[in-house]
C-alpha cells in the first residue's frame, strides 16, 4: 500500500548501537524539513521528562536497581504514556523524527537475555513507523569511541567514567544482533561511520524517497 495521505504527518525513527549519531542526524534532519516548510517535531525517547522517564533515568545513570522485565515495562510505558499525544500529531499533519522506539527495548532487553517474543508484546499498537533508519556502525568502532570519551571524563571528573550502562562491547554485539532480527522492509541502513555530512546525505535521500506516506498504521513487530 503506498497510497499517499496528505492529511498525516510521517513517523521517521532513528536508531542504531550508543552513539552512533542519532540525536546529531535527528537535529539536522529537522532543520531539513522544517526548511522544506514542514511541520515536524524531534522526540526521543526514553523521554526522561515524565515520571516513568525518571524512573528510566535513575535505572540508566546506575542510581536505582530494577528487575530486567521491570525496566523494559517501563521503557514500553514510556512510549505508551506518549501514544494517544503521537497519534494526534501525526493525525493533525506533524512528522515526527523519533529518537529510538520500540526496537531499542526489544534489541537491548533481548540482549540482556530475555525472551525476543516476550519483549515485542507490550510494543504491540503503538503506531507503527513509516520508516526506520537503522544507523550503521560497528560495535568495535561504538566502543572505541566510548572509552576515548571515558578517558576525556575520567580527566577532568575522577571517576566519572561508567555513567550508563549497556556500554561493553560484547553487550553492543548481542545489541546489534538483535537488532538485525528486527529488520523489515520499513527500514534502511545506514552506514553511520561516514563523516556527518556524508550520513545527513543519505537520511535526506531516503526521507524523500519514503515521503509518500503510508496510512496510519500500528505496531506490529515484525510483520508491518
Ligand atoms: N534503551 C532501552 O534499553 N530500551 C528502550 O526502549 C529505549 C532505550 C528507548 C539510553 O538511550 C539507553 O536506553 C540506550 C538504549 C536504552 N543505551 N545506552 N546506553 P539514549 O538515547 O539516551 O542514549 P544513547 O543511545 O547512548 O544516545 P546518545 O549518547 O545520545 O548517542 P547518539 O544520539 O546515537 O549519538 P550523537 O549524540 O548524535 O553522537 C555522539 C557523538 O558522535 C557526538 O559527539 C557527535 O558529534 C559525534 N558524531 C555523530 N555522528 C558522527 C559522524 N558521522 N562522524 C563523527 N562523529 C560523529
Amino acid at each position: 500500500n503506498n497510497q499517499k495521505s496528505d492529511s498525516r504527518g510521517a513517523l521517521i525513527v532513528l536508531e542504531g548501537l550508543d552513539r552512533s549519531g542519532k540525536t546529531s542526524q535527528s537535529c539536522r534532519l529537522l532543520s531539513y524539513l522544517e526548511g522544506l516548510g514542514h511541520p515536524v517535531e524531534s522526540w526521543r525517547f526514553p523521554d526522561r521528562n515524565t515520571g516513568v522517564g525518571q524512573m528510566i533515568s535513575a535505572y540508566l545513570a546506575n542510581k536505582s536497581q530494577l528487575d530486567d522485565h521491570a525496566i523494559h515495562l517501563l521503557f514500553s510505558a514510556n512510549r505508551w504514556e506518549k501514544r494517544s499525544l503521537m497519534e494526534s500529531k501525526l493525525r493533525s499533519g506533524t512528522t515526527l523524527i523519533v529518537d529510538r522506539y520500540s526496537f531499542s527495548g526489544v534489541a537491548f532487553s533481548s540482549a540482556k537475555g530475555l525472551d525476543f517474543e516476550w519483549c515485542k508484546a507490550p510494543e504491540m499498537g503503538l503506531p507503527a513507523p513509516d520508516l526506520v533508519l537503522y544507523l550503521e556502525i560497528p560495535p568495535e568502532v561504538i566502543c572505541s569511541i566510548i572509552m576515548f570519551v571515558g578517558e576525556i571524563r575520567k580527566a577532568a571528573e575522577r571517576g566519572g567514567y561508567g555513567g550508563e550502562r549497556y556500554e561493553q562491547l560484547e553487550f553492543q554485539k548481542k545489541v546489534a544482533r538483535s537488532y538485525q532480527m528486527l529488520y523489515d522492509a520499513s527500514w534502511k541502513a545506514i552506514d553511520a561511520g561516514l563523516p556527518i555530512e556524508d550520513v545527513e546525505k543519505q537520511l535526506r535521500e531516503m526521507v524523500i524517497w519514503r515521503s509518500q506516506t503510508f496510512d496510519l498504521k500500528f505496531l506490529v513487530l515484525g510483520s508491518l
